[in-house]
């Protein structure tokens, strides 16, 4: 095992299989005892029709763990197998980073799927599972999600697996964690402004906040309506806003609202002027954010785009 290679086998014309290619050899790597070939995923992961090869060697480096993966490319117009490699390594020892390997198809809607790297002796064999977003093909440096284990569960990520974009988590010799995927929601949030701020008389001026999404696949859609927590700053980044909410002192204020999928809500606030400006071409930046409201703790949230 300590030699170890990952060979690539292809059909043969009589319906065998041959070895096509030899991915890895551990002594030409400094991954000697590594364990290269313990865990293994084949996919898809830069979406340029070919394969690509995923090979975990959870002993690299005093158990750190590292993955190796091998993309698939087309060599000019021979169409001959080239193979480019990435790594990614464990960042504690005794993690065993690598010890099993998933793709998991699309969950963020971006096109790319996502890559599970399960890593079960972290923190002393708590354990946890690194998810990597596919971003343009390119594995990333770092994990966009880290699963961690609930209270009381041991080796988390001995063995993953995924289908239809859910992940399943064996805690090695106690249970199986099911993590479901969410819709992901393109959410808008607009300021709109009635009319123009005051400068000479205090005000009031009506300032709108009007939130709307939508769901990037349509098998997501789900027409219950989502919570949103959202915040409209008045005056933004200066010092001691020249803004404030009618009837208050404030020029901050946070709301929660409901909104319906395809549909538009928004909220109406009266604006005023604190003191009156000397200034007929000053300039107010009112700026507004919103968060989904998670109502599913134990499950991984939705992802929001804000556009
Ligand atoms: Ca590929
Ligand atoms: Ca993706």
């Amino acid at each position: 095992m300590a030699a170890a290679s990952t060979y690539l086998l292809e059909k043969t014309s009589e319906g065998g299989l041959t070895t096509r290619a030899s991915l890895f050899t551990s002594q030409e790597n400094n991954f000697l005892f590594a364990y290269c070939g313990y865990s293994l995923a084949v996919g898809d992961f830069d979406d340029n029709g070919l394969e690509d090869v995923v090979v975990g060697c959870p002993q690299y480096d005093k158990d750190k763990g590292a993955i190796v993966i091998f993309y698939q490319k087309k060599s000019g117009k021979s169409f001959k197998m080239k193979m480019e490699s990435q790594h990614r390594f464990g960042l504690q020892p005794e993690a065993r980073f690598g010890s099993s390997i998933s793709w998991i198809e699309d969950v963020d809607g971006d096109g790319y799927r996502e890559l599970a790297v399960g890593a079960p002796g972290v923190d002393d064999v708590v354990g946890s599972v690194h998810i990597f977003c596919g971003r343009l093909g390119i594995l990333p440096t770092e994990p966009c999600q880290i699963l961690r284990a609930e209270e009381g569960m041991r080796n988390f990520g001995w063995a993953i697996a995924s289908g239809s974009g859910n992940l399943a988590v064996s805690a090695y010799g106690q249970s199986v964690a099911v993590f479901k995927r969410l819709p992901v929601i393109i959410a808008s949030v607009e300021v709109l402004l009635q009319g123009r701020l005051p400068y000479e008389t205090l005000g009031p001026v009506n300032v709108s906040v009007c939130l709307s999404y939508t769901f990037r696949r349509s098998s997501d859609f789900d027409d219950s309506g989502r919570w949103f927590n959202a915040m409209l700053r008045l005056d933004d980044g200066v010092g001691n806003p020249r803004l404030i909410f009618e009837g208050t002192k404030e020029s901050t204020k946070e709301f929660a609202v409901q909104v319906k999928a395809n549909s538009q809500l928004c909220r109406n606030f009266q604006v005023m002027l604190q003191t009156r400006s000397q200034n007929p071409y000053a300039q107010y930046k009112l700026t507004a954010n919103a968060s989904l409201v998670a109502n599913q703790p134990l499950v991984v949230p939705a992802v929001m785009n804000i556009g």
